[in-house]
């Protein structure tokens, strides 16, 4: 039987409502408490009140070991229903945070509980699931901190990349749903007969890249780009030691905003991507698609200068940063506009990666192709599972899953699913050991594959994490059999 999508949000939703709630499961000891809150931010000389996720203590988000359980009874201050969900992890899938599907959302001054162990360890985030609350800032780091990470006594940053707009969500879009005509479609740039390729990573002659307004990368022209809330005008600043290696964890939380993270003229070292370990990648710039993450280790330069680390926005001059100054280090002030504007993001990064701790080998038991489609005139985007429109992913406990992810529209898609990490198998063709992720992009006219093992019965969230294309229609679940 194939369901709808509304009959399966409202059959998710009475089936939750008949479950005892995680209010049940509240211990006493070792629990954090997270608030969702109203708080004002500064950007760019002018306040603006955005909502934010903080630990009475004032911490960002949640920090915990390896080892240890994820623990959070979570507050919702704000005068909107609201909730987390802790990307990355694979909890029971009740705890998954997605509104009407792993549960109610949580209404104002209540509050919900989780417990469960964190794992997989690594970089991983907070986000809202409900509407379009993630645009107005409502996310924050998760990190799940390795041993290996803790026994090599390195010093650790967290960068959370957001784009801030003054204009309201809602407003935001109503705007990109109105018709428009076909001539403001291309623009110029970016459009109609670009192949795979030319989005591999480089500037093109005649491509103009520099516009801001090239409507197959960005939909969305934003004011700003923050880095851990700050613009380049006040960046946060680190101190570190002169010589020393830093462990950077950066984590893309844009609502609608492709990245390429700059490190200058310095080399750094990836370890890990969505927080799942690679075999170590050389690298001076690395593409972060919305939603993912990417640890890298960089060594400050000897002569004890500061070392920006720099995020620009696929396509744009804009970009973001945090500094990391040794101590005496001058401080220069960075342009929030760069000379070049950053390249697409291709997969041509995506294609070195190989994981360092790879899906166990074995054969596939199912095959699901997901075709990825839109119509950017009338801003409508969906995912046709099988073929068909509106149907989950079924499988069943203990398979071997293939998702088959071609895209047949013009924009990139930052596909995301939820539950058990995915390894990258192939993309157009070409098969290799890639990296483990739980968000991998696929550009225009490109094919994915990913497998992940179907371990974690339930019903999960599987998207494009580009905010405004899940809230047009490309949303689906993957559905275990017994839950459907
Ligand atoms: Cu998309």
């Amino acid at each position: 039987m194939h369901l709808s999508r509304r009959t399966l949000l409202a059959a998710t939703a009475s089936l939750a409502a008949g479950l005892p709630s995680t209010q049940a499961l509240a211990q006493a000891s070792g629990r954090k408490t997270l608030r969702l809150i109203n708080r004002v931010i500064e950007v760019n000389g002018k306040p603006a009140t955005r909502y934010g996720a903080f630990q009475p203590s004032g911490a960002w988000g949640i920090s915990l070991n390896e080892g240890e359980t994820f623990d959070v009874r979570l507050e919702n201050q704000l005068d909107v229903l609201s909730g987390l969900h802790w990307h990355g992890l694979n909890p029971p899938w009740r705890q998954d945070g997605v509104p009407y599907i792993s549960g109610p959302p949580i209404a104002p001054s209540k509050f919900a509980d989780y417990s469960f162990p964190a794992q997989p360890v690594g970089t991983r985030w907070m986000h809202s699931h409900f509407g379009l609350q993630e645009q107005n800032l409502l996310a924050a780091p998760l990190i799940l901190r390795e041993q290996s990470a803790i026994r090599s006594g390195l010093q650790e940053v967290v960068m959370l990349l957001e784009d801030f707009s003054w204009r309201k969500p809602s407003l935001i879009f109503e705007e990109l749903r109105k018709p428009k005509p076909m001539a403001a479609m291309t623009g110029g740039n970016m459009s109609g007969g670009m192949s795979t390729l030319s989005r591999g990573g480089m500037n093109m002659p005649g491509m103009n890249m520099s516009s801001g307004h090239g409507m197959d990368l960005n939909d969305v022209t934003y004011d700003a780009f923050l880095a851990n809330d700050r613009t380049l005008a006040d960046p946060q600043v680190f101190d570190v030691e002169k010589g020393a290696e830093v462990r950077l964890r950066i984590i893309n939380a844009a609502a609608s905003t492709n990245f390429m993270i700059e490190l200058g003229n310095v080399e750094g070292t990836v370890l890990t991507v969505d927080g799942n370990p690679v075999v170590p990648l050389k690298v001076r710039q690395f593409p972060l698609a919305i939603a993912q993450r990417v640890d890298i280790v960089v060594r400050l330069p000897a002569d004890g200068s500061a070392l920006p680390i720099l995020a620009r926005g696929e396509g744009l001059t804009m970009q973001t940063g945090v500094i990391l100054r040794p101590r005496g280090a001058a401080v220069t002030k960075i342009a929030e506009t760069a000379e070049m504007a950053a390249p697409a993001l291709g997969l041509m990064d995506e294609m070195k990666l190989r994981a360092a701790q790879p899906l166990p080998s074995r054969p596939i038991d199912r095959s699901v192709p997901v075709d990825l489609t839109g119509n950017m005139s009338a801003y409508v985007w969906g995912m046709a599972v099988h073929g068909m429109e509106g149907v989950p992913v079924t499988v069943e406990k203990g398979e071997r899953v293939e998702l088959v992810m071609r895209n047949t529209t013009m924009m990139a898609h930052p596909m995301h699913m939820h539950g058990p990490s995915f390894q990258v198998t192939e993309i157009n063709g070409q098969a290799f050991p890639g990296a483990v992720r739980d968000v991998v992009l696929v550009p225009p006219r490109t094919t994915v594959k990913v497998v992940f093992d179907a371990d974690n019965p339930g019903i999960w969230a599987f998207h494009c994490h580009n905010l405004y294309h899940m809230a047009a229609g490309m949303f689906a679940t993957v559905v275990y059999r017994g839950f459907n």
